[in-house]
């Protein structure tokens, strides 16, 4: 699992070249921009009361994020109404000894360019490994992966729960544009420093039970319209890593095919998370490194209209893990 995150990161890296001083001014722009309207967001508002939140303002390409959280429990609050394209938020915490921009140049350059390797075939799937471990710092394996992959379609909001020992973390987006470039070195990466104060927040206790395993996916009772706050209970395995690396909530129309979705889902595919998305994703979360703690994992999301959704899980195209169901009003 954890070797996995390794590599889906090592692909952002790629375009991470040229994104920063190119950047710079959009980054600014989108700062100014956002700061304008934070106040008037009600998830900013309800998250504020609630005591530590991380709000993500996504920009095609930037984030705006405070430059410091508490540690402990964090609201991760993914803002992607003003952007146009699909976007994710992947937290890790650096290592000790590595400042951020070591991390941008040691490790996310290089990522870049095995991206840019492999979309040019220089680099194959079978290869990736071996290359990348040629390119990459030994203190990589030290990268803390505390939250990832709670994709979310332009228009949406969507929360979820981490929790973020103090240090220097990165805040970044793997997801890709139309031809292939990933956010990352678009400008979607930012430095965030977590405090040595701890924050009060704890993950809710009230919400929708889900149960993820080997079997597949559980939801024991219907869910209905509105702010959903969800619940979910991760089996491990054997050996103590949880069965499946991520799961989606998505609203589908009635030609969907979950063997697109899932294929869609998976990073090191040519095609895999790239504008367009094949369904709108309204939250969720991933299992890598530590994003789990005590196998659970907690996450809200807001369904505004009854329909047709799903619950899907990065798995093989071949055999897709998915469960579809109706939402009534
Ligand atoms: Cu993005």
């Amino acid at each position: 699992m954890k070797h996995s995150l390794i590599i889906i990161t090592f692909g952002i890296m790629l375009t991470a070249l040229s994104m920063h001083s190119a950047n710079a001014s959009e980054q600014e722009h989108a700062h100014n921009h956002q700061s304008n309207e934070r106040t008037t967001t009600p998830q900013s508002q309800s998250a504020a009361e609630s005591g530590n939140p991380l709000v993500v303002n996504a920009y095609d390409y930037a984030f705006d994020i405070p430059t410091e959280v508490k540690s402990g429990w964090a609201q991760v609050i993914v803002n992607n109404q003003r952007a146009e394209e699909i976007h994710e938020v992947t937290i890790v915490r650096l290592p000790d000894e590595i400042d951020y921009q070591t991390y941008l140049s040691e490790f996310i350059e290089p990522w870049m360019e095995i991206w840019q390797g492999m979309k040019d075939g220089d680099i194959s799937r079978a290869n990736l490994f071996s290359t990348a471990s040629t390119m990459l710092p030994e203190w990589q394996n030290e990268l803390d992966y505390r939250h990832a992959r709670g994709i979310v379609s332009p228009g949406k909001n969507a929360e979820a729960y981490a929790y973020l020992p103090p240090g220097t973390y990165s805040v970044e987006c793997w997801l890709k544009t139309e031809d292939g470039g990933v956010h990352i070195a678009h400008g979607m990466i930012r430095e965030l420093t977590v405090t040595a104060t701890e924050s009060s927040l704890q993950p809710p206790k009230e919400g929708t039970r889900l149960q993820v395993s080997r079997n597949g996916i559980h939801m024991p009772d219907p869910i209905t319209t509105g702010e959903q706050t969800f619940i979910v209970e991760v089996e491990p395995t054997e050996t103590g890593t949880p069965v499946h690396a991520d799961l989606h909530l998505i609203r589908f129309d009635e030609n969907v095919n979950p063997s697109e979705i899932v294929q869609w889902l998976d990073w090191y595919h040519i095609d895999g998370l790239t504008h367009p998305a094949p369904a709108i994703f309204l939250g969720g979360y991933s299992t890598y490194g530590s994003a789990l703690i005590d196998d659970k994992a907690y996450f809200t999301v807001t369904i505004n209209e009854p329909g047709d959704y799903a619950w899907v899980i990065q798995s093989d195209p071949e055999s897709p893990v998915w469960m579809p169901f109706t939402v009534e009003n």
